[in-house]
């Protein structure tokens, strides 16, 4: 049927005017919703710049047929032809003002000399001649090194950065650079804020989703080259037939990319899908079982990573249940992984109630005496805290105590403890506190870094683990902003010493604008947030006082739980004579953890640094801090600062409309509107509660906390995301 002209004109009118009534409503069309991450490649709008990364990359000759040296035509293709606005010529000769890519195998003027100690994933991006011709060679011993060469490259553009005369060379610090995704089968991430899990485990092996090849390429992009895909909390099918040939569909899609496969593995499988009677490490059978489970792993996927192993903690089973240690435990894993050249990940995150021991000083316990006795493919994991991932905790003791044994960091990627998805808190300075802070493990100098990459030590392996925040939200990660954190992880584990303010430049400038006045109000925003997360939920050394189960909003009166620690009083120790806990010497002694003389610092009030202050001391209501003013009044000017300081990033945010896209400009409008409520929700129940006990007033010149003690008690956040089951 023909629908004459004016029906489809009023047609038009009409759904025009709804649009137009529809005053409240949001309409996006061709913006950015957040897919494309750090890798937009958005065109170089400054066009002196882009014709003088033109003339360098007249064409581009890559040399080699692999997946790999494929993918990095793809990509060029993609970014060079959009940054560059125009077709790139892809060349199979050399040619002058040519970017050429290749390894020594694949290009025979590649001087394999000259990328000694370069090993498998270093490269070198020089500017030289080249049979009399100027050209950009990028060049690594392997494909995979070319690709992170490659990244590089195009990171320097997307920075606007000079590419005349170059001269780099770079390894990772790191070997093993890995993500943690505490993902369950069903698609549920526990401690994930994004959304479901990426892995339809339900569909593959054979639907695969472009969002997996989009993820490995960002992973790839920021040098993280392995995966850990299922929760620690391990569900024992992943180890069946069933569950690895998808296991296997993934591995194939990332191989290309440098990102290998981990699997968590849950400690009992011998007896849950193994049909054994035991799963005791000592047993014959049990590490028979183990060595088939290997094999047939590596029969699917030869390059298969190794296995992660949370054992006697919260409830998992571990070596612990037969009357072994964690490294008998770990070992019997390592000898079935060894002949295929894989790893074990043991973590360190052990806490029992029967030990009697305070919890911040258990897992060094029970992991320094076992220094040594780990066989060579082991790492031990440890979380960067000696808690659980606080907004701020000193480093874990056990880093720098174990010179035999490569200490792995975990650091947390997702923000279980920080306010999940909805508030702006860029991770890269907590992980830059954590890697600089001198362990004095082999005197000064002896930093976390150090340790963690194996140089204080001399270890033959080391290790980075993130906990991912990745979930199947279109923008990944829920907040456009907390994809920095998948970023500054990923470029930190690739190189630690790299400042967590350069990495965020260079991520807004990939990823929001390249406008000095979008870059320098993002980059304030995001260097000062950790901190004034710090101020409105645990300030001066507080921890753990969140809500119970889902660890959201402030929850300093939680107390009566199946354990006490798990409880917010346990460590908060609120009393009429003072707040902290006591772990100096005259207390729980958990300073003597340390090597001196980080440990006298710690053991005074007066030597510590003051936002470790109550970690280590239980003081009186009216000590006198640094300021001068008394703990109390400290303590809620802390409060009130981390909130109005929130009120500071919103008014300074707004600043940027019409100077960034609409959609992200909106998407992080919203949340800091959220992240503001609960700031002011955090500084009134905390101050409110701890003022039971203080029973001192508001400082002068601070209002009254809004809202009574009673109604903070009494809020309920039923369905809160991310919670374990
Ligand atoms: C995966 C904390 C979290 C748990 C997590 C555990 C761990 O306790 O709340 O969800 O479990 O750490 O790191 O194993």
């Amino acid at each position: 049927m023909k629908i004459p002209k004016v029906s489809r004109l009023l047609f038009a009118v009409f759904i025009l005017s709804l649009f137009s009534q529809a005053s409240n409503a949001q309409f996006y069309f061709n913006n950015e919703d957040g897919y494309r991450l750090w890798l937009k490649y958005d065109a170089i709008a400054d066009r002196k710049l882009q014709k003088a990364y033109s003339k360098h990359i007249g064409s581009t000759y890559i040399a080699g047929e692999s997946d790999t040296a494929n993918i990095i035509r793809q990509e060029l293709r993609y970014a060079l032809g959009s940054m560059l606005n125009h077709n790139v010529e892809f060349s199979d000769n050399l040619k002058k003002n040519q970017l050429v890519i290749g390894t020594p195998d694949s290009l025979d003027f590649i001087n394999r000399d000259e990328l000694k100690g370069l090993g498998d994933e270093g490269y070198r991006i020089r500017s030289q001649k080249i049979d009399g011709k100027n050209v950009t060679l990028i060049s690594a011993n392997s494909d995979v090194g070319t690709l992170y060469g490659t990244y590089h490259f195009l990171r320097l553009l997307q920075t606007q950065s000079s590419i005349d005369d170059l001269n780099i060379t770079e390894t990772p610090k790191i070997d093993v650079r890995v993500l943690n995704h505490w993902d369950n089968l069903d698609r549920h991430v526990e401690r994930g804020y994004a959304g479901e899990s990426i892995w339809d485990w339900h569909k593959l092996p054979d639907y695969k989703y472009q969002r997996y090849y989009d993820y490995a390429r960002a992973n790839a992009s920021i040098g993280i080259n392995g995966t850990v895909l299922n929760n620690v909390n391990a569900a024992p099918l992943i180890l069946t037939p069933h569950y690895l040939e998808k296991v296997e569909a993934l591995a194939t899609i990332f191989r290309p990319y440098g990102l290998k496969v981990y699997l968590s593995v849950k400690f009992s499988s011998p007896q849950l899908i193994g049909g054994m009677k035991t799963s005791d490490p000592l047993d014959k059978e049990v590490q028979q079982w183990w060595k088939e489970k290997a094999d047939e792993i590596y029969k699917r996927i030869p390059d298969f990573g190794g296995f992660l192993v949370k054992a006697n903690s919260e409830g998992q089973p571990g070596p612990g249940d037969f009357g072994r240690t964690h490294a008998e435990g770990a070992n019997m894993l390592a000898d079935a992984l060894a002949p295929h050249g894989g790893i074990v990940m043991w973590r360190a995150f052990v806490y029992a109630n029967e030990k009697n021991e305070e919890r911040s000083k258990q897992a060094y316990s029970e992991f320094k005496p076992l220094d040594g006795k780990f066989r060579e493919n082991v790492l031990v994991q440890v979380k960067n805290g000696p808690i659980d991932f606080q907004p701020r905790e000193p480093f874990s003791p056990l880093f720098g105590a174990t010179p035999k044994t490569p200490m792995m960091m975990e650091f947390q990627v997702t923000m279980e403890y920080l306010g999940f998805s909805t508030h702006l808190v860029y991770l890269g300075t907590m992980y830059e506190e954590a890697l600089k802070t001198d362990t004095h493990a082999k005197g000064k100098g002896s930093t976390v870094g150090k340790v963690v990459d194996g140089s204080l030590f001399n270890n033959s392996i080391s290790g980075m683990a993130g906990v991912a925040n990745i979930g199947s939200d279109r923008n990944w990660t829920g907040h456009i902003m907390l994809q920095s954190n998948w970023y500054v992880f990923g470029r930190m584990a690739w190189d630690h010493e790299l400042g967590a303010k350069t990495i965020a430049d260079e991520w807004i400038h990939m990823t929001l604008s390249d406008e000095p006045q979008v870059v320098d109000t993002v980059s304030d925003l995001m260097m000062a947030s950790r901190e004034i997360t710090v101020n409105y939920m645990t300030p001066l050394g507080l921890h753990h006082i969140m809500g119970v189960g889902h660890h959201y909003g402030p929850g300093p009166w939680v107390k009566d739980l199946g354990r006490d620690d798990w409880t917010s009083v346990y460590y908060h120790r609120a009393a009429k004579d003072g707040i902290g806990f006591d772990r100096s010497p005259s207390g729980v002694n958990a300073v003597a953890q340390y090597h001196s003389p980080v440990r006298d610092i710690y053991s005074s009030p007066e030597t510590i640094p003051e936002e470790l202050l109550l970690w280590f001391h239980h003081l009186s209501w009216d000590y006198k801090t640094k300021s001068g003013r008394t703990l109390w009044d400290e303590l809620v000017h802390r409060y009130y600062q981390g909130a109005e300081d929130v009120s500071k990033m919103l008014t300074s945010w707004k600043t940027l409309e019409g100077t960034i896209d609409d959609q992200q400009f909106n998407q992080v409008l919203m949340a800091l509107q959220i992240q503001q409520q609960e700031a002011y929700r955090w500084r009134n129940a905390c101050v409110l509660y701890f003022q039971q006990f203080s029973q001192r007033p508001i400082p002068e010149g601070l209002q009254k906390p809004e809202g009574s003690l009673e109604e903070y008690e009494a809020m309920r956040f039923p369905h809160a995301p991310g919670q374990g089951r």
